[in-house]
């Protein structure tokens, strides 16, 4: 069986970062005009007053301290709480292809890959910004790439999913070197007005070049040992937008067409998930937890992070062994785990083994055993 391994990676970061006590600040003018135009119907009993939020709580609860996003002021703007994002003419490149440009760039550049060399484009995220053409066709085009390229959706899962999707092609043989792009404009589904998540997600694009090992001449590469893929069904991380919302007039604009979820159900439903999977693929690979030197996890909350680690291990996971990006990025959807090994990896030595995984809506979840050549 050919083998095929990841020869590169590449990261693009929005220039505008959003901290915590500025998120907060503005939440809380929003509550603060909210109860006060709402007054005599709060005094009533008609509507409950909404409540503050806090730093201190975001910290505690999920280890953000930051995000990066396509737009600040928008966000910040308390009669506004939306991203500040125009709409283009057809002519001009959507937002998500000019957030992967840079980050494809960057990883065609680490597995010495030239537009020529590359034959399918998936783009893998959370969300597309229109229905059609595909996202991948666009960017595709703009960056000279003969072959084809396809969209694909699996929330927080989409870049271990689309790993496997582009080793499976490989390995099949529809395509020699495959560029996986995660273009995540988190902001843009997430409603800022919701106490319970406005601090979550975080913008961002991540890129992985998947590819034949005999193809490849990249000096940092990792063989993919195995993907595993599991998805079990779940309300509780729901985006009820779609395009038969038009259908019905009465829906448009609630709540349930953005991000809605239940935190703590999520923690303690999908945290033992993925580590029996996690568990159970090593084991089916006759790899002792004490051989991974690093685990790239999804980044939702550095709690989860800590839990799984412990249960893969046995035992707490150091900062080195399960690292985090989450505070400076905060959620970044499908890009965070590819954000981590992006950055966490320059001191792995050949032969050492690594596991990146991704877990998410749906419920579903993706691990890849990774060692590097
Ligand atoms: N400030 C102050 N207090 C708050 C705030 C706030 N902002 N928010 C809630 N509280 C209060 C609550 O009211 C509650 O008070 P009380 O105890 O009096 O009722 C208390 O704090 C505790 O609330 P929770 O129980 O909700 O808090 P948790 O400790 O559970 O933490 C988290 C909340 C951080 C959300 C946590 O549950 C969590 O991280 N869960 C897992 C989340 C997760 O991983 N989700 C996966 C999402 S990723 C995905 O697949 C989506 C993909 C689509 C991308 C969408 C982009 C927009």
């Amino acid at each position: 069986m050919t083998a095929t391994v990841i020869s590169g990676t590449g990261l693009f970061t929005p220039a505008e970062s959003i901290s915590n006590d500025e998120l907060v600040a503005s939440f809380n003018a929003y509550v603060d005009l909210y109860n006060s135009e709402n007054a005599a119907a709060i005094a009533s009993g008609e509507l409950p007053p909404l409540q503050h939020s806090s730093v201190e709580f975001i910290e505690k609860a999920s280890g953000i301290k930051a995000r990066y996003v396509m737009n600040k002021d928008g966000i910040l703007d308390p009669t506004r709480l939306v991203p500040r994002l125009p709409d283009r003419p057809n002519e001009e490149p959507s937002i998500q292809c000019e957030m992967a440009l840079p980050a494809a760039r960057e990883a065609m550049a680490q597995a010495g890959k030239t537009a020529a060399d590359i034959d399918m484009v998936i783009v893998a995220a959370s969300n597309m910004q229109r229905a059609y053409p595909a996202m991948a066709v666009e960017i595709q085009d703009a960056l000279g790439i003969e072959g084809f390229g396809f969209d694909m959706n699996v929330a927080c899962s989409s870049a271990t999913f689309g790993i496997q999707q582009a080793r499976d092609a490989v390995l099949s043989g529809s395509a020699r070197c495959v560029l996986m792009l995660n273009p995540e404009i988190c902001s843009g589904h997430l409603n800022f007005r919701d106490r319970d998540s406005h601090f979550i997600f975080g913008d961002v694009c991540t890129a992985v070049i998947i590819e034949a090992a005999d193809t490849a001449t990249s000096k940092d590469q990792y063989a993919i040992l195995d993907s595993k893929l599991q998805t079990i069904y779940s309300n509780n991380i729901r985006n009820n937008f779609g395009f038969l919302n038009r259908c019905d007039e009465t829906g448009i604009g609630k709540p349930d067409k953005l991000f809605v979820q239940e935190g703590r159900k999520v923690f303690k439903e999908v945290c033992p998930a993925v580590a029996t999977q996690i568990s159970g693929q090593l084991e089916g690979l006759g790899i002792a937890p004490e051989k991974i030197k690093r685990m790239w996890l999804h980044q939702a909350n550095l709690n989860m992070n800590q839990l799984i680690s412990r249960r893969v291990l046995g035992r707490e996971a150091t900062a080195d062994e399960a690292p985090t990006i989450l505070d400076e990025y905060a959620n970044t959807s499908s890009a965070g785990s590819v954000i981590a090994f992006h950055k966490h990896r320059a001191d792995f030595q050949s032969g050492e083994l690594g596991v990146l995984c991704s877990f998410g809506a749906g419920y579903s979840i993706g691990s890849v055993v990774l060692r590097k050549v």
